[in-house]
This record gives structure tokens, C-alpha cells and sequence, in this order.
């Protein structure tokens, strides 16, 4: 048992969750390497903190990049941090680069389907589709063709994000969450990443796709009872419109229902969504389901 483990209010299924392992696994693996984690409550129920879950998940990662559990499981975290640079995952994407280099959307989306098979949700989002679209960031705007190939990788990441979301089923009496970004925004891939998230933490998901007035939010929480509206926005950051739009989604939607904002250009509104209520950033800690 780790001394931080007193500390821990994760139990093993939700562990299971968020490393993408299943709670036999975890139990086999505590088993037989001793992974350093968690502890018992006082009632003797193994839980574990957020630190475990890292360490966890980090495990995984580098077991399916080739190390030896029984050699990694006893390195201490910064140990473990050193061996998963770039550099051990460089490979991890290098077919997929290829494939967009090449032109070949159908090997593409049969490898981006492939990984998220093997990997499980969070873990492709984590370590293939982020870290493929920051190298597709700004990667050949200078480049003749390039803006084909942006346009080729994010249509099949959009397509394979959206059937990974449509496959994600909510519990039955799951509280309901809005998902869209605001007038104006139409990058969408912020804004389908936070509706897989918020599913994966339980919430019966609606996905509204980009760019949606505020009316038409307004329409749909009266109609689904909505308790929550989660916004994208990444691009433009100085939209004038904005800001109105933003009221106009507050008086849409009335005081009761909680608004948060994330996305690379959400802190360019900051003002504005403080001032309707909306809570601002990226942490996800908020999708916790209400009890
Ligand atoms: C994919 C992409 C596109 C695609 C969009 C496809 C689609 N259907 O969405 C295409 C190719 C069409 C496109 C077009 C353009 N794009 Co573009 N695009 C990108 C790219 C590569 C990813 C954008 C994205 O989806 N981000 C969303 C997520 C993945 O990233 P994020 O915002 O950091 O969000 C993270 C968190 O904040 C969180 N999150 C996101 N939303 C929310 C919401 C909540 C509630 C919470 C809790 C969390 C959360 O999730 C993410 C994961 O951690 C970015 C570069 C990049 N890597 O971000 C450029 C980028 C956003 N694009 C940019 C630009 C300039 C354009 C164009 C103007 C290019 C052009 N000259 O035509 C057009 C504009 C289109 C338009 N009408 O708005 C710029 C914006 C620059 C700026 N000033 O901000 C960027 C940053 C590229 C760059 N470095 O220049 N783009």
C-alpha cells in the first residue's frame, strides 16, 4: 500500500475506466508485479487517487509500446516519465502520418479504427488523436497539397470520433448534457472529444455538432430538459458577435442549467462567460455526474 493511498476515492471499475484496463486485469497485474497503488478505506474497500490512475495508465501505454511489465512495474514515476518520451511513441503514429502523406483516407480510417480497437477511448484520444492533430497543426499551410491533407486527417478523425461517440450508450436515468459550439465556431472536434468524455463519465450525451444559434440551443434544453451545455470554441478568438451570442445563450437556456466552456480560444471570451455564469477551461472534473 502507497502512504497517499489513505487519500484515494477512485474505486477499481472507474479505474478501469479511465486507463482503458479492465478490473481483472488491474487485480492480475497488482498481483503478480505489485504496481505500487492504491490502498483500503477504513470499510476495506481498495481504492485508489488520481496519481495511481497516471501511473496506471502510463503503465499501459509503455506495455503496448513493448517494455516488460515485471521490468517497468517498480520504477518510481519520474523514471517512468523519462522512458515515455516522444520518442517511445514516435512509432505509434508514424503509419498514420503516412497514410495521411499519401493521400489514403481508407488506410487511414481502417488505422485510427484499428488503434482505437486496441487501445480503448481514452487512450486513442490521448495518444493518437491529439498528438496527430498537434503534428497536423500548422504542419504544410506553406505547403502546396497540404491543406488537402489537414482536410483528409480531420475528416477521418471527425468521422471516426463521431461513430466513437454514437457507440457510447448512457445508463439508464443518466442526467442530460447539450454538446455544440456556439454561432460562429465551426472547428468541431473540441467539441466531439468533450461529448465522448462526458459519456464515458456517464452522462446521457446530446451532440448538436458546430456552429449552433442560440435559439436553437434554447429549443433543445426545453425539449430534452437538459441539466448542463457544454460549449467548444476554438477559432476566431476575437468574434464581436460573440459575446452577444453568449448572453443570448444564457437567457436561452435560463439560470438553472450549468454552461461550460473549453477550447484553445475559450479564454479569449473569458469575460464574457464569466459574466453569463459558464465555467471556463479545460477541466473535465466538472462532468462529473451530479449525484
Ligand atoms: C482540425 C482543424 C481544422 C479543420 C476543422 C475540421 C472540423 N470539422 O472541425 C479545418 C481543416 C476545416 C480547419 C479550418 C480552419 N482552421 Co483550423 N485547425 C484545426 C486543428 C488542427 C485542430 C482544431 C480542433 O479541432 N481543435 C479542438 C481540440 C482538438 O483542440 P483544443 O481546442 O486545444 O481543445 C482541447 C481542450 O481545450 C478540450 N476542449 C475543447 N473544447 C472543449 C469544451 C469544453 C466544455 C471542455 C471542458 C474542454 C474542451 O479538448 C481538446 C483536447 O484536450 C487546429 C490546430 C490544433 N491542433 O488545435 C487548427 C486551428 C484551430 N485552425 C486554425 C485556422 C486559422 C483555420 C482556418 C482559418 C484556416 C484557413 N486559412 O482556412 C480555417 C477556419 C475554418 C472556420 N470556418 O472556422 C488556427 C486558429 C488560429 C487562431 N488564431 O486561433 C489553428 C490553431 C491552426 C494554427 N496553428 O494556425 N481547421
Amino acid at each position: 500500500m502507497n502512504d497517499t493511498a489513505a487519500k484515494g476515492t477512485i474505486g477499481i471499475q472507474a479505474l478501469a475506466d479511465r486507463t482503458g484496463l479492465t478490473p481483472h486485469v488491474i487485480r492480475a497485474w497488482e498481483r503478480r508485479y505489485g504496481l505500487g497503488i492504491g490502498g483500503r478505506s477504513e470499510s476495506n474497500r481498495r481504492l485508489y487517487t488520481e496519481e495511481d490512475a497516471r501511473r496506471l495508465a502510463l503503465l499501459a501505454r509503455l506495455r503496448r509500446a513493448g517494455h516488460s511489465l515485471p521490468r517497468i512495474a517498480h520504477l518510481s514515476d519520474e523514471e517512468l516519465g523519462r522512458l515515455s518520451t516522444e520518442e517511445v511513441f514516435a512509432d505509434r503514429l508514424a503509419s498514420l502520418r503516412q497514410a495521411i502523406l499519401d493521400y489514403d483516407a481508407i488506410r487511414l480510417r481502417r488505422l485510427l479504427e484499428d488503434r482505437l480497437a486496441k487501445s480503448g477511448a481514452r487512450d486513442f484520444v490521448a495518444n493518437d488523436v491529439l498528438p496527430l492533430l498537434r503534428w497536423i497543426d500548422g504542419q504544410w499551410s506553406e505547403t502546396p497539397g497540404g491543406i488537402a491533407s489537414e482536410h483528409l486527417a480531420t475528416a477521418a478523425i471527425r468521422s471516426v470520433l463521431d461513430d466513437l461517440r454514437s457507440d457510447l450508450a448512457a445508463p439508464p436515468g443518466a442526467p442530460l448534457l447539450l454538446v455544440t459550439t456556439p454561432r460562429g465556431q465551426h472547428h468541431e472536434l473540441g467539441a466531439l472529444l468533450v461529448a465522448i468524455e462526458a459519456a464515458l463519465r456517464g452522462w446521457q450525451v446530446v451532440y448538436l455538432g458546430p456552429n449552433l444559434p442560440a435559439a436553437e440551443i434554447g429549443i433543445v434544453v426545453r425539449r430534452t430538459g437538459a441539466e448542463a451545455l457544454a460549449l467548444s470554441i476554438v477559432y476566431p478568438t476575437d468574434d464581436l458577435g460573440l459575446p452577444d451570442e453568449l448572453r443570448a445563450i444564457r437567457e436561452e437556456v435560463g439560470p438553472h442549467v450549468r454552461v461550460v466552456a473549453g477550447g484553445r480560444g475559450a479564454v479569449a471570451y473569458a469575460e464574457d462567460l464569466k459574466s453569463i455564469g459558464a465555467r471556463i477551461g479545460d477541466d473535465l472534473g466538472f462532468l462529473q455526474v451530479p449525484a
